[in-house]
């Protein structure tokens, strides 16, 4: 296990240069959306689209990689997070969506990645408790993580962002 850092901070997932790896809050066939979908997308250029055509459908908990054609990462991980209240159980399923996609990004051998706070857009997922679910993840999956040095999450306003960084501190072990 190495040491991670864990850090929360304002702005806009798909401008994170100095990240490997960004996450996407898809939709299951991976099309641009709205959000951070339409952000991710929007940056990345048609090429983006069209790598995603073949990786799809994808499961809600689930996470695939594609490039990030011209973003300026390495890759996009894109996982689809539950509807609140509909894909039950939703903690579950968000959890999984963490755990999955910082596997991915360990089995590539990268050292940094950003989330941004999936499911609590369009999907409803309440933000203090969806960050409850991330930070207790990242703790959980910490053990496993052997290239993954960096874990971001990429907070839209203020009030999210003090949310995010309530719920980094109360776990532990993260630092
Ligand atoms: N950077 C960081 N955070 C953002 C950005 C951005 N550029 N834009 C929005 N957020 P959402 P979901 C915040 O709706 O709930 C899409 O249409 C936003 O304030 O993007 O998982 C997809 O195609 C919220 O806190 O993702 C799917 O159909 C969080 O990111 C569906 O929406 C997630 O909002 C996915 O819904």
């Amino acid at each position: 296990m190495t040491a991670v850092k864990v850090e929360c901070v304002k702005g806009n997932i798909a401008a994170q240069p100095d990240i490997d790896v960004i996450v996407n809050a898809a939709n299951a066939e991976l099309l641009p959306g709205s959000g951070v979908a339409g952000a991710i997308h929007g940056a990345a250029g048609p090429g983006l689209a069209e790598e995603c055509r073949t990786l799809a459908p994808i499961s809600p908990g689930e996470a695939v990689i594609s490039s990030a054609h011209n973003l300026p990462n390495g890759h996009v991980i894109h996982c689809l997070g539950p509807v609140y209240g509909v894909d039950e159980p939703s903690d579950r399923l968000l959890a999984d969506c963490f755990r999955n996609a910082l596997r991915l990004a360990d089995q590539r051998d990268l050292s940094s990645i950003a989330f941004p706070a999936i499911s609590t857009g369009v999907f409803g997922y309440p933000l203090r408790d969806a960050a409850a679910v991330a930070m207790k993840t990242v703790a959980d999956t910490l053990a496993d993580l052997n290239s993954v040095r960096l874990v971001r999450f990429v907070l839209f306003s203020d009030q999210d962002l003090s949310i995010f960084d309530e719920a980094l501190k109360l776990e532990p072990d993260l630092s």
